[in-house]
């Protein structure tokens, strides 16, 4: 076989191992080995269907053993994985096709039809592996002799909104995700013994590179859950030992009775992330169960930056130190200076974890990454006198529901094309589940009555659900200051 940077690290040796690598309750259970064959024929058919490395594969499926075995073939036949949110409507799902023009794109058997008109050869793949990718996978061989890639080469394409409303692709090398799981593993003490209990989505990289990655590098094994689902978690619990997830998943188990001391006495970690964790939630973890959460820092550009530590204290309000290998820097975010220890300013990351750039957007690129490597990452923060990052707010526009990402200028921009609306400032409100949630709000032209009610549901074919705004208020004017500009703050002091 030839070197596959990405591949030979994550499954290397394991590639006949036939112990346990993931179970999903009451269906499958998927030795390393039967992943392992699985990608095998998928990456033969990506092959007869003349994918071509650097070619890229587009993925909007549920979560799946499957789906995770595309993933494998997708880098096995050096082509580049891009995942894509169940969630997104076809006006969304439409702006990546274009912008990334895939070979294949693979959805489910219901979507399939919607999308018999675009360029790239389309699959089928449902939660429970029915549909046309695995019917068609199935004659071909498990036998794969992987295309040979090295470590800048390009192994995935994840989506992130900017403050344009335009979705930009974050693109990640081999060894961006190879170094950054590695890393991990080390930091987080993972060995093969350890039974991870995933209940993430994977198609972003918290459930599909960290907590999956960490989990094939080891040789550990994974309990995957479809979805997060509280009955679920609590029965499966006893059966894991770590837990990787958004703070959103700690406050309804927080919530549960049944989750309590012995539940979890046994368990080794509890891993928190892409959100930010309320120290209140931090504290009443501790006090029910005796752990306490690790929390850490990353991004879709960069995987995970900084992560407390796994024996030293985990700091409550902190994100912890920079990972081995990767720097921080806080600088002005007016001028890009330096600033001393202890300021608050732009946390700026360096290090092999940050990636290659945007996908076909060299100037926004260049906006964002520095030519000394370091990339601006539009949050705020500050470095304590123990060397502890504290994330302290947001440059970025953007609101953090339930750990996805929303970026408001999008939900804007199709307020603004309703009939009868003059303007809109959409921004973020505290939930007591999702951390926050999406607000909007709404000025009607002169004379127009708006109905909130209706103004949601105009919404629905091109948005999203869970960018849909939670609550509309339809006011007569928009606070700005003197330069003309919205003031998100004094909406949210106001309606939040
Ligand atoms: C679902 N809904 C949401 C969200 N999720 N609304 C706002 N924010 C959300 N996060 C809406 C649905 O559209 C639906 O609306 C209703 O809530 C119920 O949907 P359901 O699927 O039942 O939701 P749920 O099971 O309650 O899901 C909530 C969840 C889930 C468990 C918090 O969103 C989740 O797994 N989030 C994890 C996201 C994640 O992995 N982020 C990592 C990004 P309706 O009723 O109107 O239809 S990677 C990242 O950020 C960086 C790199 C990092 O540091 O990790
Ligand atoms: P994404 O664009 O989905 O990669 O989300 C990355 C953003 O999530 C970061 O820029 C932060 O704003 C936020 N984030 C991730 N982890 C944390 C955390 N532990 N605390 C606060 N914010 C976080």
């Amino acid at each position: 076989m030839a070197a596959n940077h990405l591949f030979d690290g994550l499954l290397g040796g394991r590639v006949t191992d036939s112990r346990r690598l993931l179970t999903v309750p009451g269906e499958s259970s998927w030795s390393y080995a039967s992943m392992v064959e699985l990608s095998g024929r998928l990456a033969n058919l990506l092959l007869e269907q003349k994918v071509k490395p650097g070619d890229r594969v587009a993925v909007q499926v549920q979560k799946s053993a499957e789906a995770i075995a595309l993933y494998l073939a997708t880098i096995r036949a050096g082509a580049v994985f891009l995942p894509l949110n169940t969630a997104y409507t076809r006006a969304e799902i439409e702006y990546f096709l274009e912008d990334a023009e895939p070979t294949i794109f693979v959805c489910s058997s219901q979507c399939e039809p919607d999308f018999d008109d675009i360029e790239a050869r389309v699959f089928s793949l449902d939660g429970d592996g029915a549909g046309n990718l695995l019917d068609a996978a199935g004659v071909m061989p498990t036998e794969f002799n992987n295309l040979a890639r090295g470590s800048q080469d390009l192994a995935a394409i994840l989506y992130t909104s900017g403050t344009t409303g335009l979705s930009k692709g974050a693109m990640l090398s081999h060894d961006n995700l190879l170094s950054n799981a590695l890393t991990l593993v080390d930091y987080w003490h993972f060995d093969s013994h350890d039974v991870l209990l995933h209940a993430l989505p994977i198609f972003h990289t918290h459930g599909l590179f960290v907590a999956t990655n960490v989990i094939l590098i080891t040789g550990a094994s994974m309990i995957f859950l479809p979805r997060f689902d509280l009955d679920q978690m609590i029965e499966q619990l006893p059966n894991a030992n770590t837990l990787m997830g958004v703070p959103t998943f700690y406050t309804r188990l927080l919530a549960d009775d049944r989750f309590d001391r012995d539940l979890v006495s046994h368990m080794r970690l509890f891993v928190s992330g892409s959100a930010p964790m309320l120290a209140e939630t931090h504290l009443q973890f501790e006090e029910r169960t005796g752990h306490r959460i690790l929390e850490r820092y990353g991004m879709t550009e960069t995987n995970m930056n900084t992560s407390n530590p796994y024996d030293g204290e985990r700091r409550v309000g902190s994100v912890g130190f920079p990972l081995p290998g990767v720097e921080i820097r806080i600088s002005d975010p007016e001028t890009g200076d330096e600033l001393p220890l202890g300021e608050t300013g732009m946390i700026e990351v360096r290090g092999p974890n940050v990636f290659l750039g945007y996908w076909r957007k060299p100037e926004k690129t260049a906006l964002e990454l520095r030519s000394n490597g370091f990339f601006i990452s539009g949050d705020l923060g500050k470095v304590d006198a123990e060397g502890y990052l504290h994330i302290l707010g947001r440059e970025k526009d953007l609101v953090i529901s339930g750990g996805y990402n929303i970026y408001p200028k999008q939900i804007e921009t199709e307020i603004d094309t309703l009939d009868g609306v003059l303007e809109s400032a959409v921004f973020g409100i505290a939930d007591a589940d999702l951390g926050e949630a999406v607000a909007a709000a709404v000025v009607p032209i002169d004379g127009v009555k708006l109905d909130p009610e209706q103004l949601v549901k105009a919404l629905e074919p091109v948005l999203a659900r869970f960018k849909l705004p939670r609550k509309v208020f339809v006011i007569d004017e928009l606070p700005r200051n003197a330069m003309g500009k919205v003031q998100k703050n004094s909406l949210r002091d106001t309606y939040g």
